[in-house]
């Protein structure tokens, strides 16, 4: 009878609190709920800019092929890097994915060409418009950028092609030439925008303006896209989601050019924790997606990763570990279950007695409190740092409430 009550304390513990409401006053959207948001996923595209990142054609489609099972509702790729990559992208527009394939190419007639030969439904269009990339990279001028613009949407509509048009460094353009280009490819036939922080220079509130400028004269949906080269490629997505946008790009541990852009794990939970969007996910195959990556790359994923690292599970002083032993909400956002990540225990010299009380008893021992204590004492007299660690699986959990139950 016991156990039994134990272990419906035990599913209370990890499925009954959702923390998340616990900061609603705090975290309260405006009276302008956003709408359903969709996340495009970049991995194969912005993910293969990253430094140490090349793919072959099988990895392609083994990552495409969980992303889409995971339930991501665009996946990019490039057909013009490689004849690697124009294979890839053929193999994935005809893999039948529930998510739609987005070949990502440059404003050009013949990157529209190698689109088409590809059998794309969907195609990204990219050019700059920010006068630093004009005169500098490109070398053309504001008119000749939308006369090219507006070519290139028309050839690719009188091919039936859907088409995102995507305004390179728009976060740095400026904001009339902006709002005119826009309309312009919109009137040609562009289908949805993108408005990236290329540069990740916006702050939340920038980003927010960013699309509020292009919505001041446009309809269509629009796709954020924001580096993180100050750390705020999440915030700024969501700040743009905040402002009306539809669509947010991001890639699996937030690979991408330099320091990459939005990680899909973070977007996703935050997308579900503070604004309650029930997506269509299934956020427990998150650790899995960013394992995958560590394998097929040698790119490492950051110990300290959001939601996917070792480290997001990991309690280590001898408080905390007392209250999640008692409630795991105390110290976990979302149980480490929900997005497949392991709650682990850090045993050594920041142990208290709970922990070790807990460490002895699946030993073997039946500690009293006194010994758990002296235990802990001991640990701390060592001055050894961190000894070891302890991966908590479900029977271990419930050996910790023994433990509580008999001190
Ligand atoms: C690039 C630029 C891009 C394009 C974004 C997009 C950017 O690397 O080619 O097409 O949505 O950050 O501006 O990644
Ligand atoms: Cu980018």
């Amino acid at each position: 009878m016991q156990s039994e009550l134990k272990n419906t304390n035990l599913e209370h513990k990890i499925t009954k609190i959702d923390s998340s409401y616990l900061a609603n006053w705090y975290n309260k959207v405006s009276s302008n709920p956003i709408k359903d948001v969709m996340i495009l996923d970049s991995t194969l595209r912005e993910g293969e800019q990253s430094p140490g990142v090349s793919f072959t054609t099988h990895q392609r489609l083994q990552i495409a092929w969980m992303l889409d099972y995971f339930g991501v509702n665009a996946l990019e790729i490039s057909p013009i890097v490689s004849p690697s990559h124009k294979e890839s992208c053929k193999r994935l527009v005809k893999a039948g994915l529930g998510a739609d394939i987005v070949v990502h190419i440059r404003a050009l007639q013949k990157d529209i060409d190698v689109a088409l030969d590809c059998d794309a439904n969907w195609i990204a269009m990219y050019h700059s418009v920010s006068d630093v990339h004009l005169k500098y990279k490109l070398k053309v001028t504001r008119d000749e950028t939308i006369k090219r613009a507006v070519h290139a949407v028309q050839y690719a509509k009188s091919h039936g092609l859907n088409l995102r048009f995507t305004m390179e460094d728009a976060s740095r353009s400026d904001h009339i030439f902006l709002k005119k280009i826009c309309k312009e490819v919109v009137d040609a036939g562009a289908d949805r925008l993108g408005l990236p922080d290329t540069l990740g220079i916006l702050r939340p509130k920038g980003m927010s303006n960013l699309v509020r400028t292009v919505r001041e004269v446009i309809d269509a949906p629009i796709d954020v896209h924001c580096h993180n080269d100050l750390g705020l490629a999440t915030a700024n997505s969501l700040a743009g989601i905040e402002a009306g946008a539809d669509q947010i790009h991001v890639t699996i541990n937030g690979l991408g050019e330099r320091v990459g852009i939005a990680p899909l794990a973070e977007v996703v939970m935050a997308l579900n924790l503070i604004y309650k969007r029930k997506l269509k996910v299934k956020p427990d195959i998150l650790s899995e997606l960013s394992d995958l990556l560590e394998r097929y790359t040698s790119v490492k994923t950051p110990e300290s990763k959001p939601i996917v690292g070792e480290n997001a599970y990991k309690h280590k002083a001898g408080t905390h570990i007392a209250a999640i032993i008692r409630e795991p909400a105390a110290y976990e956002l979302i149980p480490p279950k929900v997005v497949g990540n392991k709650r682990k225990v850090v045993i050594g010299e920041l142990s208290g007695k709970n922990t070790a009380a807990f460490l002895l008893h699946i030993l073997g021992l039946s500690p009293s409190m006194g010994e758990a204590v002296k235990l802990a004492q001991g640990l701390k007299k060592l001055q050894c740092g961190d000894l070891f660690e302890l991966s908590l699986s479900e029977e271990l959990e419930e050996e910790v409430l023994k433990v509580e139950d008999k001190l």
